[in-house]
C-alpha cells in the first residue's frame, strides 16, 4: 500500500468495496469525474462512467470513481451519484487543488480534475489512476500563463496516471519540458512516442517505453520504493481503429481555440469549451474516439493496478 496515506475519516467517505479491496492490499484503480461533468455531453457521459467501471473490474480490479458531494470526499461512487454528476454537468464545480477545501466546507457537488484526483486517491491510499486526457501548458502560454495544476499535482503527488497522452489544444513541446524540469516521467506504453489523444502520435519521443502491465508496475513500484515522491504519466495510444489523425483533428482543434479567443474564454474554462467545440465540429466523431481511449486507458491502468498490488504484497 502507498506510504502516504492519511485517510481522515472526517472528510472521506471510501465505498465498503473499496476500502475492503486496499485492506486487502488488492488492486484499486482511482477515476476522475471531471470527463464526466464537464468533458462529455449526457448521457454518454454516464454511460461511459459506468463502462469505465465495468472495464476496471472485467481487468481484475476495483474503481473508486473520486468527486464531492455535498461536501463529503467521496472514493467510489453509486450509479445514482455517477448520473447525478452526469445530467449535474457544468452545474457542478470543477473541483483542481485550489477548490477542494471550498467544495468541502460550504458542502457543495464538486467533479474532481486530474490534480484532485491525485490528490484524493493518495489520501485513500489508492497508486494507480486512469484518466482520457490530463491538462498541461496551454498554447499561447506566452501571453496567459495558463498551466494546469495537474502538472505540478504531477510533480508532488505519488500517483501513476494512464492516460492517452497530451492533445494539441495544448501545447505539447512546454508540457514536456514542464515536466522534465519537475521530474515527472513521461512513459510510452507500447509507444515511443508521447500520444496526442484522438491521434496516436504527437511526434515527441517519450522518456521510456514500456511494453507490458508487469514491467510497468516494477517501474512505478521501484520510484516510490526509492522514496522518490511524486506522479508518472503513462501515455497509452488509442486503438488504431478509433484514432483521428492530426491531419484531420489539429484544423477542427485550431479553429476552436481561434473561436475561444474571440469570445474570450480563459481560465478552467477552457478546456470544457473546446472539448465541446471540437466534438460539434466533428459531428460526434471526437466524443467516440474520447469515449474509447477511456476505456483503453482503464484497462491498462487495472492491469497495472492488478501486477502492481503483487509487487506490494510479495
Ligand atoms: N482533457 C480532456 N478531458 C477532460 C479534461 C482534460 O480531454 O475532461 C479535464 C481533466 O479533468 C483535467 C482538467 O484534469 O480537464 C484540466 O483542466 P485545467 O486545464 O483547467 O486544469
Ligand atoms: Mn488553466
Amino acid at each position: 500500500m502507498s506510504t502516504q496515506q492519511h485517510n481522515n475519516p472526517l472528510f472521506l467517505d471510501i465505498a465498503p468495496e473499496v476500502a475492503r479491496a486496499l485492506e486487502q492490499g488488492k488492486a484499486v484503480v482511482a477515476l476522475e469525474s471531471t470527463i464526466i461533468s464537464h468533458g462529455m455531453p449526457y448521457p454518454w457521459n454516464v454511460e461511459t462512467a459506468l463502462t469505465v467501471e465495468k472495464t476496471v473490474r472485467d481487468n481484475g480490479a476495483i474503481p473508486a470513481t473520486i468527486a464531492i458531494l455535498n461536501g463529503r470526499i467521496k472514493v467510489g461512487l453509486s450509479i445514482e451519484e455517477l448520473e447525478h454528476l452526469g445530467k449535474s454537468g457544468s452545474d457542478v464545480i470543477k473541483t483542481s487543488r485550489r477548490d477542494i477545501p471550498f467544495v468541502v466546507a460550504q458542502q457543495k457537488d464538486g467533479a474532481t480534475t486530474v490534480a484532485a484526483t491525485m490528490i484524493v486517491a493518495a489520501m485513500a491510499g489508492i497508486s494507480i489512476f486512469a484518466t482520457g486526457g490530463i491538462g498541461g501548458v496551454h498554447r499561447g502560454f506566452e501571453s496567459t500563463m495558463d498551466v494546469s495544476a495537474d502538472l505540478e499535482e504531477l510533480a508532488q503527488t505519488s500517483i501513476a496516471v494512464v492516460c492517452a497522452g497530451v492533445k494539441s489544444i495544448l501545447d505539447i513541446a512546454r508540457t514536456l519540458e514542464f515536466l522534465e524540469t519537475k521530474g515527472v516521467p513521461v512513459v510510452g506504453y507500447q509507444t515511443d512516442q508521447l500520444p496526442a489523444f484522438y491521434a496516436r502520435s504527437s511526434r515527441f519521443a517519450v522518456d521510456y517505453r514500456i511494453d507490458d502491465p508487469v514491467s510497468l508496475a516494477k517501474a512505478i513500484h521501484t520510484k516510490w520504493r526509492l522514496g522518490m515522491a511524486g506522479g508518472l504519466i503513462v501515455g497509452n495510444p488509442v486503438p488504431e481503429a478509433d484514432a483521428i489523425p492530426s491531419e484531420e483533428i489539429d484544423q477542427f482543434i485550431d479553429d476552436a481555440i481561434i473561436e475561444m479567443d474571440k469570445k474570450g474564454i480563459t481560465g478552467k474554462e477552457t478546456t470544457p469549451f473546446l472539448l465541446a467545440r471540437i466534438a460539434e465540429k466533428t459531428a460526434g466523431r471526437s466524443l467516440d474516439t474520447n469515449i474509447k481511449l477511456v476505456l483503453n486507458n482503464a484497462t491498462v491502468a487495472a492491469q497495472t493496478a492488478v501486477a502492481y498490488a503483487e509487487l506490494n504484497r510479495g
